[in-house]
């Protein structure tokens, strides 16, 4: 049997149907009784970014073999727990890089260009009355990334596209890459005028960008997080934002999700997105692919498709 931990992709949810015998977490009344029912026979559990597999429900699946997450990030996922029992993880890298991507870009021109404010001005009937108000501009200028893997190597490229100098911060410097590095985040802020934080979720990178970064970036600065929130320490940049001391962000990922901190609400040089950078019919149904193509890939005692463990 198959623990889907919550809802996710429909398609998703009938494809593996198809396949095994399918448990859904979340209309269990009761998860102690369901676990002690059911648990024997779970040996796969497909997460997500919203619920994954923490040592809890690990320790509670004697049988469980393998972990199939439906995202790139492993963050809800206890790996030192799964590689201590021997746990094989997969993830779904590459099919929403571009998204991702995209997405990230869309967002720092959307911020700077305040396209969603102007958008309400003329729907609000204001252009009778005179122009929007100038923004700022994105080509040219210089792109600071925080993590330059699959993502982040993909927003740099669309970045040079439009003209941008790119930098970059990560543990460590990348071989046959020709972009200026900084081993420090503050470093890296206090020389860029758009931050993109494009990493993954560590205990190392959590609260990456903190108030001394913040203020490196500036009152000018622009920050875009398409990470996770927790990258973030978000009263600090609330407070920033609201203090004018950071010119602006585009988020798609906040600390404490579907919350979203209020006060940005009144923000014009704030836009937020409820999480939708891989959310394109194509990258779904490419995602729920590999899912199953891992999942079926390990019961038929083949070479996993994206192996994580
Ligand atoms: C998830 C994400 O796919 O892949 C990730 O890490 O953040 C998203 O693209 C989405 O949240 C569903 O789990």
């Amino acid at each position: 049997g198959v623990l889907m931990t919550c809802p996710m992709l429909s398609y998703l949810e009938q494809e593996l149907e198809k396949r095994f015998k399918l448990f859904r977490f979340w209309e269990t009344a009761s998860r102690p009784e369901f676990l002690k029912q059911n648990s024997e026979s779970i040996r796969a559990v497909v997460g997500n970014t919203v619920s994954g597999a923490d040592s809890e429900l690990i320790d509670s699946l004697s049988n469980l073999e393998i972990v199939s997450t439906y995202s790139v990030g492993l963050d809800k996922i206890d790996l030192v727990k799964c590689r201590e029992k021997g746990i094989k993880v997969t993830n779904t890298p590459d099919v929403l890089t571009d998204d991702v991507a995209d997405l990230a870009i869309g967002l720092a021109l959307a911020t700077a260009r305040k396209i969603l404010a102007a958008d309400t001005f003329l729907r609000n009937g204001f252009w009778k009355n005179g122009d929007f108000e100038l923004t700022t501009k994105f080509s040219g200028k210089s792109v600071g990334i925080i993590g330059l893997g699959r993502i982040g190597s993909a927003i740099a490229k669309r970045a040079e596209a439009f003209g941008c100098s790119i930098s970059y911060n990560s543990r460590s410097r990348k071989r046959n890459v020709s972009y200026k590095y900084y081993s420090n985040v503050i470093d890296l802020a206090a020389n860029c005028e758009f931050l993109f934080v494009s990493c993954a979720l560590t205990e190392e990178t959590r609260h990456i960008i903190n108030r001394e970064v913040i203020d490196a970036l500036g009152p000018k600065g622009i920050l875009i997080n398409i990470g996770r929130g927790s990258h973030v320490d978000e009263p600090e940049l609330v407070s920033a934002l609201l203090q004018g001391r950071l010119g602006g962000a585009g988020f798609d990922v906040y600390e404490n999700e579907p919350n979203v901190p209020e006060k940005l609400f009144q923000l014009q040089n704030v836009v937020l997105l409820s999480h939708v950078g891989s959310d394109t019919f194509e990258t779904c149904k490419a995602m729920a692919d590999l899912v199953i193509a891992n999942l079926e890939a390990h019961f038929l005692g083949r070479p996993l498709l994206t192996a994580v463990l």
